[in-house]
């Protein structure tokens, strides 16, 4: 019996990822270096979950054979740079430029009035949920959710499953009462590796993806009732 929702941030709650991308070039200015990522390139990168794993994944990749030392200010810089870039997504999410996705908001409203646990498990910054959440649903948005599991509680990011089972564990809920829902392979993997059956909701920079072991996969959540959901969740296998 489908008891509760365990959301997914970016790319499912909204398509912030083009905001991401600008607050990274944003940041990488700043710090004086000439790296700009494209769309192409991003969607690439957006392999790598986590803004900093991403950074180094991409500093590496720049400068091949390269070795962190001791003391070498890596991990200082590459956590500058992730100040700037969350400043600065923030301050997009706060001018209004992420939007949350069609549906998703009936969808909350209608699971909690259907009297469903809703949690969120995401790689992201617990300050780039807040901005996004309290700028859609006001400043009460962390009232609609029991657990909250993110970048700063879960550090080991998707597609390893820690986040989810950290939330599973937090709600005292068996994955088999509960749904995830994701936009990515990354997210899909972690949380199907915590047992949890996942509607994905692609975006244009997760549509090429494979969403083989997705329970179902729509479009978006536009017209998607907890009807739907209880009616998909009963028929996994
Ligand atoms: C997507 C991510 C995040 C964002 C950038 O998270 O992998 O890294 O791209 O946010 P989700 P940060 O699990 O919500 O899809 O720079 O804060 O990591
Ligand atoms: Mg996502």
């Amino acid at each position: 019996m489908l008891q509760a929702l365990i959301f997914d941030v970016d790319g499912t709650l909204a398509d912030t990822e083009s905001a991401h991308r600008a607050a990274f070039n944003l940041a990488f200015a700043e710090e004086g270096l000439d790296w700009v990522w494209d769309e192409a390139l991003y969607t690439e990168l957006l392999n790598v979950s986590g803004g900093k794993e991403r950074i180094l994944h991409y500093w590496k990749s720049t400068r091949p054979g390269m070795v962190e030392l001791a003391g070498d200010g890596l991990r200082d810089t590459i956590a500058r740079l992730h100040e700037h870039k969350t400043a600065a997504y923030e301050g997009m999410v706060n001018d209004g430029q992420v939007e949350l996705r069609p549906g998703v908001l009936d969808l909350i409203m209608a699971a909690q009035q259907a009297g469903l646990a809703l949690a969120i498990a995401t790689t992201t910054s617990p300050v780039n949920i807040a901005a996004l959440l309290r700028k859609a649903m006001g400043t009460d948005w962390r009232s609609y959710f029991g657990v909250v599991e993110d970048a700063s509680t879960a550090p080991v990011k998707k597609p390893h499953p820690q986040v989810y089972l950290q939330t599973l564990q937090r709600m005292g809920r068996d994955a088999s009462q509960c749904l995830a829902i994701e936009d990515s392979a990354n997210g899909l993997q972690a949380a199907c590796a915590a047992g949890l059956a996942t509607l994905i909701t692609p975006n244009r920079f997760t549509a090429h993806h494979s969403f083989d072991a997705a329970l179902h996969v729509v479009p978006d959540l536009q017209g998607v009732t907890v009807a739907h959901l209880q009616a998909w969740h009963a028929d996994r296998v």
